[in-house]
C-alpha cells in the first residue's frame, strides 16, 4: 500500500520515464542552486544575467524538444513541461527566457526555415550563445495580431521592414528577432539581425512585474533584410501561433511550478509562526487554503502532463492547449495571491518570494493570449459563435 504524499498527491512522478526523470532532476537542481541566490537582487535592480543562457544552453534547456544534429538535447515535450515547471519555480522571468528561446524562435526555425537557417542559427541558439526574441505584439493591441501594421516590402535582394513591437522578452539583448510583418498583406516571419540599420531594441523600465526578464520595444525604420532571412515555410497567422502552441503548453506547466513554491514556502511558513498560542498550521482556515492550493496544482499538473503525452503522440489539439494554458495562469495567479496573504507582512518582501511569484503571474496570465481571449477560444469551439 502506498502512503499519500501531500507533495504528489495524484503521484505523477511515478508516470514518469527515466529520461523524463533524469531532465526533471536536472532541471530542479539548476533552479534551485543557480537561479534561486540570484533572483531576489535582480528582480530587485530588473537585471536579467545574459549568461543565464549560456547555463541554460550547457544543460540542453535550451530548444530541448528539437533534434541532436543541430545541438538539441531531442526529449519529449513532457520533460520540456518539467524544465518549464523548475525553472518557474523560481522565477517566471526566467522561464521566459527559455521559453522564448526554445519554442518561439528555435521551433519556427525548425519548423518553416530554410536547411541554412537552420545550420546557422540552431546551435548557437542551443547553446545560449545567440539569444533571440519574437516580435508579435504591437502597441495597438496584442490580442488581434491579425491587425498588425508592420509591413515588409520587397526591393532588390531582400525586403523592408516598417513598423514597431511592444512588449518583447528579450528584445533588448537578443541577436536576432524573430519579426512577424506583412508582406503584400500576408504575415511572414523574418529574422531581422542586431546591427541591421533602422532596427533598435529600446529597454522598457519599470515594469512592477517579471523584473528579473529584459522587456523591450522593436522599431524598424526601413530596415533591409537578405532575402534568406524571411521564414520560407509559412504564411498568415498560422506561422506565430503555431509557435505560440509550444509556448502555453510550456507555461501551462511553468505557472503550476511557480505555484507549487507558492504551496510549499506556505506550508513551512504556517508550520513555524505560532500565534494565540498554536501554530498556524493547526488553524482550520489556513489548512482549508493549503487543502485548496494542493488540489488545484495537482489537478493542473495532471493536465498538464495529459496535453504533453497528446503532443508526443501527435494527437493533440490548440483548444487543448488554450484550456491548459488559462486555466494554470488564472489558478497559480490565485494560488499566489493567497500564500502572499498568509505570509502576513513577510509576503510582501523579497526574501520570501510569494508576492514576487503573483505579481509575475499578473504577466503570465495576459502574456500568450490574455485569460479572457483564451476564454473566447474555448466559447468558439463550444458554441461554434466567435465572439471576439
Ligand atoms: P483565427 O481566424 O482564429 O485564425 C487565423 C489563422 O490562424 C490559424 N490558427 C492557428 N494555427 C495554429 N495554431 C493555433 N493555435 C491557431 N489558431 C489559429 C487558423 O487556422 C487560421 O488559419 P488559416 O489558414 O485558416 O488562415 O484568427 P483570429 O484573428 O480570429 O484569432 C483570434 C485569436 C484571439 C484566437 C488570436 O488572435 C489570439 O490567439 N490572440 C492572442 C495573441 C497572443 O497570444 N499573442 C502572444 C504574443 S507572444 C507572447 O506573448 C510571448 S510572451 C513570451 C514569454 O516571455 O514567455
Ligand atoms: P489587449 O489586447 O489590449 O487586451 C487588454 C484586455 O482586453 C485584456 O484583458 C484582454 O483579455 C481583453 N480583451 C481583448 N480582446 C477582447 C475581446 N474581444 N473581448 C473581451 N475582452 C478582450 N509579445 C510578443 O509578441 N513577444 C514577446 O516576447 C512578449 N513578451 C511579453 C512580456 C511581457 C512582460 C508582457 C507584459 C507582454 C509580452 N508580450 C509579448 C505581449 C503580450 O502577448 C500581450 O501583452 C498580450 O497578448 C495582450 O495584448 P495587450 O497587452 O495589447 O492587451
Amino acid at each position: 500500500q502506498k502512503t499519500f504524499r501531500w507533495d504528489d498527491p495524484l503521484d505523477l512522478s511515478s508516470r514518469l520515464s527515466e529520461e523524463e526523470r533524469m531532465v526533471w532532476e536536472a532541471a530542479r537542481q539548476y533552479a534551485r542552486e543557480k537561479l534561486l541566490p540570484r533572483v531576489v537582487s535582480a528582480y530587485a535592480e530588473e537585471r536579467f544575467d545574459r549568461e543565464i543562457m549560456t547555463e541554460m544552453g550547457e544543460l540542453g534547456f535550451l530548444g530541448p524538444t528539437l533534434p541532436e544534429e543541430y545541438g538539441c538535447a531531442g526529449v519529449n515535450h513532457v520533460a520540456y513541461g518539467l524544465i518549464a515547471r523548475e525553472i518557474e519555480a523560481i522565477d517566471s522571468g526566467y522561464r521566459s527566457a527559455m521559453s522564448v528561446q526554445s519554442s518561439l524562435v528555435m521551433y519556427p526555425i525548425y519548423a518553416f526555415g530554410s536547411e541554412d537557417q537552420k545550420r546557422r542559427f540552431l546551435p548557437g541558439m542551443a547553446a545560449g550563445t545567440i539569444v533571440g526574441c519574437f516580435g508579435l505584439t504591437e502597441p495597438d493591441g496584442g490580442s488581434d495580431p491579425a491587425s498588425m501594421r508592420t509591413t515588409a516590402r520587397k526591393v532588390d535582394g531582400g525586403y523592408v521592414l516598417n513598423g514597431a513591437k511592444m512588449w518583447i522578452t528579450n528584445s533588448p539583448i537578443s541577436d536576432v528577432a524573430l519579426v512577424w510583418a506583412k508582406l503584400d498583406g500576408k504575415i511572414r516571419g523574418f529574422l531581422v539581425e542586431r546591427g541591421t540599420e533602422g532596427f533598435e531594441t529600446p529597454q522598457i523600465k519599470n515594469k512592477l512585474s517579471l523584473r528579473a526578464s529584459v522587456t523591450g520595444e522593436i522599431a524598424l525604420s526601413d530596415a533591409f533584410v537578405p532575402e534568406d532571412m524571411m521564414l520560407p515555410g509559412v504564411e498568415g497567422l498560422r506561422g506565430p501561433f503555431s509557435c505560440l502552441n509550444k509556448a502555453r503548453y510550456g507555461i501551462a506547466w511553468g505557472a503550476m511550478g511557480a505555484a507549487e513554491f507558492c504551496l510549499h514556502a506556505s506550508r513551512d511558513y504556517v508550520s513555524s509562526r505560532s500565534l494565540f498560542g498554536r501554530t498556524l498550521a493547526s488553524r482550520q482556515l489556513v489548512q482549508k487554503k493549503l487543502a485548496d492550493m494542493q488540489t488545484e496544482i495537482a489537478l493542473g499538473f495532471e493536465g498538464a502532463l495529459a496535453l504533453g503525452r497528446l503532443i508526443d503522440e501527435g494527437a493533440w489539439v490548440p483548444e487543448a492547449i488554450s484550456m491548459l494554458k488559462r486555466n494554470n495562469c488564472g489558478k497559480a495567479l490565485d494560488i499566489a495571491r493567497v500564500a502572499r496573504d498568509m505570509h502576513g507582512g513577510n509576503g510582501i518582501s523579497g526574501e520570501y518570494h510569494v508576492m514576487r511569484h503573483a505579481s509575475n503571474l499578473e504577466t503570465v496570465n495576459t502574456y500568450e493570449g490574455a485569460h479572457d481571449v483564451h476564454a473566447l477560444i474555448l466559447g468558439r469551439a463550444i458554441t461554434g459563435e466567435s465572439a471576439f
